[in-house]
């Protein structure tokens, strides 16, 4: 596999950075998880403008232009020869001492871009759905740290899915300091109630998924479902009649039972499959194209 790696494509047993680098010190810098379709970079500029934003709210100035980000990523796709992948894009602070202030990092950020084949969760998960449980760590409040800086520090949702594998499932429901539904560990929440979607805010603490975007667009436009987005509790998970997650690396995933209540009758929810159709359709058909 070759890695993109401050302006080269290496092998991947020489992509290495230095251990001052304040990504790795103190996951300083920010990142985003991108997925190829079919010869296709989806949604690649929202990825980008994501991407740029969070670097922005972190004061850190990215070495290069988008245009220039895009051209390598497209590079490393076909030096990998990948006509379906999951990118994953991380910029960060550089090169620094072993003190935090970040005007230590003298070298450029370094920019990093993986690709790789990956899918989250086994495939049969996809057709039978996913057991999910509450879990205690609570989401960071968004007057320490917005969720929507995609950092390289990813304790809290760390933390969160430690406590859902030692309750046996593989993601967890995270709840703000208020209590309420945010989202998973690395995917955004939905429900659907009475012919309703809902999926928390942003200003609960939820991250503006990408995968969210596209599935609240695909609910509204094809299928002619309203979508709201509202505070969620864990009362209405248990008692929607559908549930489902999002993300770039899981896509969408069913939810058939939360803290043991069964949702849809512990079966995937008619709905969130006609999504997933829409979604793979929408997949395959739009995006950057990889040459
Ligand atoms: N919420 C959080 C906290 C995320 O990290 C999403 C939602 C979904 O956003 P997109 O734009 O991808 O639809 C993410 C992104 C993993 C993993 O291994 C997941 C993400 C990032 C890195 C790793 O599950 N998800």
């Amino acid at each position: 596999m070759q890695i993109y790696l401050d302006g080269k494509l290496v092998e991947q047993e020489d992509a290495k950075i230095s251990v001052f680098d304040h990504g790795l010190l103190y996951g300083d810098g920010v990142f985003e998880g991108i997925r190829a379709y079919n010869g296709r970079v989806f949604r690649l500029k929202e990825h980008l403008d994501r991407l740029w934003v969070s670097a922005k709210a972190i004061n850190l100035t990215i070495p290069v232009q988008q245009q220039e980000m895009e051209k390598a990523i497209i590079k490393t796709l076909l030096a990998n020869k990948l006509s379906n992948a999951y990118i994953r894009l991380i910029v960060t602070r550089g090169c620094g001492d072993l003190g935090l202030d970040p005007r230590k990092c003298i070298m450029p950020p370094s920019i990093i871009i993986i690709t790789d084949n990956i899918s989250l969760y086994p495939e049969e998960l996809y057709e039978k759905g996913m057991d999910v449980i509450t879990v205690s760590t609570r989401r960071i409040r968004q007057d320490s740290l917005s969720s929507n800086i995609k950092s390289l520090n990813y304790l809290n949702n760390i933390l969160a899915k430690m406590e859902a594998i030692r309750g046996g499932v593989l993601e967890a429901i995270m709840l703000n300091a208020e209590g309420y539904v945010v989202e998973c560990t690395g995917d955004n929440i939905f429900l659907m109630k009475n012919g309703v979607i809902y999926t928390p805010p942003g200003s609960e603490g939820a991250l503006m998924g990408i995968t969210r975007d596209a599935v609240i667009e695909l609910a509204k436009n094809k299928l002619k479902i309203p979508v709201r987005e509202e505070r969620i509790t864990i009362y209405n998970v248990y008692t929607a009649d559908e549930c489902f997650l999002t993300g770039t690396a899981a896509e969408i995933i069913p939810v058939i039972s939360a803290d043991s209540r069964e949702i849809t009758d512990g079966k995937p929810g008619k709905i969130t499959i006609k999504l997933m159709k829409e979604f793979k359709n929408l997949t395959r058909l739009t995006g950057t194209p990889i040459k």
